[in-house]
This record gives C-alpha cells, sequence and structure tokens, in this order.
C-alpha cells in the first residue's frame, strides 16, 4: 500500500493518526500542511483531497480518509501489526473513543491561550479572520469550491464567536476536561490501559489528550492523580511516542512566527 499522510506537527488530531500510524508500524510519505503561517489547508491542491480544510487525511492506495476518528478505525482494521480494538473490548473501546470526541480540545486549547494574555486573544481574533479571508479568496477564485468554502466560512463563523465572545465557555470546558482526567484515574485504577488491559486505540486518543494538557500547562491534572501519572510516564516511553513527534511545547520562537503572520501577513 502506498500512504500519505497529510499532517500538521502541533495539530491535535494528526498527532492521533501519526500515533496510531507508528503503533501499527505503517510507513507513509508525510506531508506537512502549514495551517497556522501560510494556511496551505485552502490551497486548491490541498481543498480538492479535503474539501473540510482540516488535517489530518490520510490517503492510501487512492482511498482519502480525511478525519482522524476514521484513520483510527482504518488503519487498525486495513493494516497488519497488533489489533489495537480485539473484539472482547471492543465495547469498551469504543466507548472510550466516542468520549473523547466527544470533548472539543479546540475550546479548551484556545480558551486557554484566550486567558493566557490579551495579545493572543487579538492575534487569534486576527487569525480568525485572516483564515475567512483566504477561505473567500478561494470561493473567487475557485468557484468549484464554492459550496466547501460556505460550509467553512460559517464553521469560522461559528468559532469567532464562541471563541471571542465573553460569555465563551471556558468554564464548563474546563470541568469537562478535569471530569475525564477524573474518569481515566479510575479506568487506570481498573486495568493497565485506558480502556482494558492491553494497548489499544483508546490509549491513541488519550496520550495526545495528555500530552495537550502538558503543552497547555495542565500537567498538574496528570500529576496529581496517581494511576494517570504513572500511565503518562509509560504512554512516553513507547515506542511510538518518539516516532509519532507528539507537540508538548509550543517554542517560543514558532509561537512568535505564527504571533507575527497572524498579525502583519495578508
Ligand atoms: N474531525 C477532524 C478535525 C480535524 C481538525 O479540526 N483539524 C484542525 C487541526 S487539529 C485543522 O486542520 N484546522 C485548520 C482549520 O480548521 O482551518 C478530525 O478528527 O480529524
Amino acid at each position: 500500500m502506498h500512504n500519505i499522510l497529510y499532517s500538521n506537527n502541533s495539530s491535535y488530531y494528526s498527532m492521533i493518526a501519526r500515533l496510531v500510524l507508528a503503533e501499527k508500524a505503517v510507513a507513509y510519505e508525510l506531508h506537512n500542511i502549514d495551517i497556522h503561517i501560510k494556511m496551505e489547508q485552502f490551497s486548491p491542491e490541498f481543498v480538492s483531497i479535503q474539501p473540510k480544510m482540516t488535517v489530518p487525511v490520510l490517503v492510501c492506495d487512492g482511498v482519502n480518509l480525511a478525519d482522524s476518528h476514521q484513520i483510527l478505525l482504518f488503519a487498525n482494521k486495513h493494516f497488519s501489526g497488533p489489533d489495537l480494538c480485539p473484539a472482547e473490548d471492543e465495547a469498551a473501546i469504543l466507548k472510550s473513543l466516542d468520549l473523547h470526541y466527544a470533548f472539543s480540545i479546540e475550546d479548551l486549547t484556545m480558551g486557554k491561550a484566550l486567558r493566557k494574555s490579551p495579545i493572543a486573544g487579538f492575534a487569534l481574533g486576527c487569525g480568525l479572520k485572516r483564515a475567512a479571508r483566504r477561505c473567500q479568496e478561494l470561493m473567487r477564485t475557485h468557484t468549484e469550491f464554492k459550496s466547501a468554502c460556505e460550509n467553512k466560512l460559517k464553521l469560522e463563523d461559528e468559532r469567532q464567536r464562541l471563541i471571542l465572545s465573553k460569555e465563551n465557555n471556558y468554564a464548563q470546558v474546563l470541568a469537562q476536561a478535569i471530569k475525564l482526567c477524573d474518569s481515566l484515574e479510575v479506568e487506570l485504577s481498573q486495568h493497565e490501559f485506558a480502556a482494558s488491559k492491553h494497548y489499544s486505540l483508546a490509549d491513541v486518543v488519550w496520550t495526545v489528550f495528555l500530552a495537550r494538557l502538558v503543552m497547555i500547562g495542565f500537567e498538574s491534572f496528570i500529576a496529581e492523580r496517581k494511576h494517570l501519572n504513572a500511565y503518562w510516564q509509560k504512554m512516553t516511553q513507547r515506542k511510538s511516542y518518539p516516532e509519532a513527534n507528539l507537540c508538548t511545547k509550543m517554542p517560543l520562537k514558532f509561537l512568535l512566527k505564527v504571533m507575527f503572520a497572524l498579525l502583519f501577513k495578508k
């Protein structure tokens, strides 16, 4: 099989795709899509692969999988390597995946950034407007993407309202994140891994969730829970962890570059 993964280094859902492919030891060609500075998700080439204009996308012998949840299930089913969703644990694993995907990691990440500094808030606002401008430009120059662009613009609009409104749902999202850590702690007190006694697809998503908590400064949510802390240490020692290049830090240089682009580039 010839596999191409369109991914972005710090993108949460791209990390899920990279981690499951690393666990399954799948070889692939990596195409980095710069979604922050160059905003390559709005390039006509990429939109013809992914009309939702998001990463990750896995292309396997011409089949496009344009969502991390789909990639998890597809990778487990179609590639050799360990079965990460065995029949006897399937119900618990799928339930754990549903719990994970019901949570808005974007609201948590953005909400935290907005509270960290007013400059971050201003830059985010500029970024959202810049994304909308790129999308409108694409719609003008490539009418074949009209309906994809209209859908994306609706989402961008929704993002602007939710993220920038004073009454955004941060307190609620933060409480949900803590509740997820509590329920993981309970699960991990009962079995070695997140959904069963074996490593599974659930561990792929929860490892990325914990990596994101670290990235946005919530390592204490992990450290203060005994089982969760031991689990996180164990996950970071797996062979797949460095292979998937999980991002737990935003280098200052990169943040400044993104900030500059959002504030000053067209
Ligand atoms: N449901 C999708 C969500 C993908 C997604 O939201 N990706 C973000 C990065 S983590 C993205 O590409 N954002 C760029 C944009 O929306 O313009 C999945 O699970 O793959």
